[in-house]
């Protein structure tokens, strides 16, 4: 009887007990319980597994017992042979039982695997199987996935291999643990205890990386820093280094130019100077003997004051070479950067990096990638594709997105950037021909990182589907940013469909949202000098011509928009013919695109049907309507989001929504005064005058 009484109050307690806080630090991994519907299906997975050791096989298993203990309660035991519902892990090389299926592994590299319902001996099993450890490890990550969103397991064959080879995150950050447009915190990577003290967040970093198949992690920042090439820093890359080998992430560093004289005491950097080559190499070798594996360099070189070849007049293939044959006896890859402004006063800065490297396509050694920015500018809400992408035949091109949203309102606005990685990797280069996506033109993904130490990773609960959404597209180029975006949402917040579908509707149109009230229908860099934090389409007073937004938008009393075309700086020209003559052409270029390319009259009909100024006044009032609809959607969703996530995301909404005010309302005033023409009928006069706007000053923001 007592037994009984204490039973029920035990269960009344746990239905009154709100569910454990969370605060995001689980990221998607979060493995909670599935639905009863679910636990009958996955039942069968719970007996136990089957799997060698190894470092990475081991991460393989720990993960699987994780997942299964939060999904089923269960525990998973290993064991030695194979009965009905065992899993199986490995490669033809770890297993026996693996080698006798004879797998479809041929064709799948290093990191792919299949995921297969098998009899083994009479037994219904399953197999994830690979030709290396760290293919098993992300089989292992695919089923878990499935388990997560909710999909059944019965006759499993899957097979899957990475788009490239090369999907990297690049960390900005500084050896003093600030983050360089960083707005979740300080860096993750504590230097001064390192490396010694390894704390465990790595290994949870390293975990969320394998999930989604990151597999480089460049640790500092492009603005770089000779010292973490002094055997003190080693040493602490040489334990990072060791803490993410067994999840198949390998280490790079950012290699600054001046190095050999900063910290080698040499009188030159000059990439053909042999002591110079000299220096590199032995530097090289002496990574190496730390870091067996170290993935390579990346280097940012003659931009935005960096140190470079240039300065002894040799040209970026110089630089990048000397490095290169310096780490090709490791194996080693150099990753030299496209994004380069030093031209002279009066050239468009979008056509930069093109002169600079067209040119050189197929005078870099082989070992040696090019990493160019999805657009020409800088990781701005909306840019046209790079036109270095198909048009570098001879040299392999990561494509390098910003994870990190410097120009999308940083951590606290709501936008999901797998719909603008997605348009990107999708836009036709047309070269060699049409129909070559820029995602056929790349050797691999690098996106800068917007994680740091925040408990929550990324700055705000939504960030994390950046993180996760890079991954996903770096895996596999193709998939829908929607389809992406539901698999986040499953995992992060609720398998729900009543959660699901709100979510991924916000998402969905987030992106957009930004881009209407920020920089509507192809303006772009109109945000304040340096920190990029708010509007200020009216500077033109900073040093170089190209640092003003109007330089950019050069908005007057006619128009507005950069004549990208023939008449203007003919940037269009740097594309292959047919998408010139759309970009080049008013009929053909997209509204998104218009004044990107094109200086358009304020009267100009636009398809909407309404004058420019009248679409231009209506996009930004969209956008500040688009973020008011994502709060209603948000708030709907209380009662079904744990508190203190759904707390954040909506205190973050209602910054959002005040500040894409401030930039609609400043951006109105501001080119308001310049057209000089009445807002269209049913647009609000801005909040204040223009002079308020641009009196607004805020010296202390962040990740600057
Ligand atoms: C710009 C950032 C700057 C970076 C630069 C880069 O404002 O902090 O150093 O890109 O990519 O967007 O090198």
């Amino acid at each position: 009887m007592r037994a009984v009484f204490l039973l029920i109050v035990a269960a009344a307690c746990q239905a009154a007990a709100p569910a454990r806080a969370e605060d995001g630090y689980d990221l998607w991994l979060r493995y909670k319980p599935v639905e009863p519907k679910l636990r009958a299906a996955y039942a069968p997975l719970t007996r136990n597994i089957v799997i060698a050791e190894s470092p990475t096989l081991d991460a393989a298993r720990t993960e699987l017992q994780r997942g299964i203990g939060g999904m089923l309660s269960a525990q998973l035991p290993v064991s030695e042979t194979a009965t009905d519902g065992s899993v199986l892990i490995g490669t033809p090389k770890s297993s026996r039982l693996i080698a006798d299926l004879r797998l479809p592994l041929t064709g799948l590299g290093r990191e792919g695997f299949v995921i297969e319902s098998a009899r083994l001996a009479g037994h219904d099993v399953t197999v994830i199987a690979a030709n290396d450890d760290v293919g098993a490890l992300y089989g292992t990550f695919a089923l878990l996935r499935r388990m997560q969103t909710g999909q059944l397991l019965d006759h499993l064959a899957m097979r899957e291999a990475p788009a490239s080879g090369l999907r990297l995150l690049n960390h900005w950050d500084n050896l003093d643990r600030t983050v360089e447009r960083g707005y979740a915190g300080f860096s993750l990577w504590d230097w001064h205890k390192l490396p010694q003290w390894r704390d465990p967040r790595y290994t949870d970093y390293a975990r969320a990386n394998a999930s989604v198949g990151i597999n480089g992690t460049v640790l500092t920042n492009v603005n770089a820093n000779a010292q973490v090439l002094t055997p003190l820093y080693l040493k602490k890359v040489a334990a990072l280094a060791d803490t993410f080998r067994p999840w198949g992430i390998r280490v790079y560093l950012t290699a600054r130019f001046s190095a050999p004289i900063e910290i080698g005491h040499l009188k030159t950097a000059d990439p053909l100077a042999p002591e110079v080559r000299a220096w590199w190499r032995a530097k090289a070798d002496e990574i190496y003997r730390v870091v067996p594996d170290f993935g390579g360099l990346l280097v940012k070189a003659n931009s935005e004051g960096q140190p470079g070849p240039q300065e002894y007049g040799r040209s970026h293939a110089d630089g990048a070479n000397m490095l290169a044959d310096a780490m090709a006896p490791h194996g080693g890859t150099v990753i030299w950067r496209a994004f380069v402004y030093n031209a002279k006063p009066g050239e468009d800065r979008a056509k930069q990096a093109y002169e600079e490297f067209h040119p050189l396509d197929g005078q870099f050694r082989p070992n040696v990638m090019l990493q160019v920015k999805n657009g020409p500018i800088d990781f701005q809400p909306r840019e046209p594709f790079h036109p270095l992408f198909g048009q570098m035949p001879k040299t392999p091109v990561v494509l390098e997105v910003q994870i990190t949203k410097e120009y999308l309102g940083f951590a606290t606005h709501l936008a999901y950037l797998g719909t603008m990685w997605e348009e990107v990797l999708r836009a036709d280069t047309c070269s060699p021909k049409c129909g070559t996506p820029v995602s056929r033109t790349i050797a691999g993904m690098a996106g800068v990182s917007n994680i740091g130490a925040d408990r929550n990773w990324t700055g705000s609960q939504f960030d994390q589907a950046n993180w996760y959404a890079f991954g996903r597209l770096a895996w596999n180029h193709d998939i829908a940013a929607r389809d992406i975006a539901e698999e986040w949402a499953r995992m992060t917040w609720s398998n729900n469909d009543s959660v699901v579908k709100p979510v991924v509707g916000m998402m969905m149109q987030s992106r957009q949202a930004v881009v209407n009230y920020m920089t509507p229908l192809g303006l772009h860099h109109l945000m304040a000098t340096d920190h990029h934090y708010g509007p200020s389409p009216w500077v033109n007073n900073l040093k170089r011509e190209d640092w003003n937004p109007t330089y950019f938008h050069r908005a007057d009393a006619k128009g507005i928009g950069f004549d990208r075309t023939s008449t203007g700086s003919n940037a269009v020209s740097q594309y292959a013919p047919p998408v010139r003559d759309c970009f080049a052409r008013l009929n053909c270029v997209s509204d998104d695109d218009l004044l990107w390319f094109h200086h358009v009259p304020w009267t100009y009909r636009m398809r909407s049907g309404r004058t420019l100024w009248d679409e231009l006044v209506g996009r930004y009032d969209l956008g500040v309507q688009q973020v008011h609809d994502m709060r209603r959607t948000w708030d709907s969703l209380r009662s079904r989001i744990d508190d203190e996530r759904f707390q954040q995301v909506d205190a973050f909404l209602g910054i959002q929504e005040e500040e894409a005010q401030w930039w609609r309302d400043a951006s109105v005033a501001y080119f308001q005064s310049i057209s000089k023409r009445p807002l269209p009928k049913g647009s609000k006069t801005p909040a204040h005058s223009l002079d308020y706007y641009e009196a607004i000053s805020l010296p202390y923001v962040p990740g600057h």
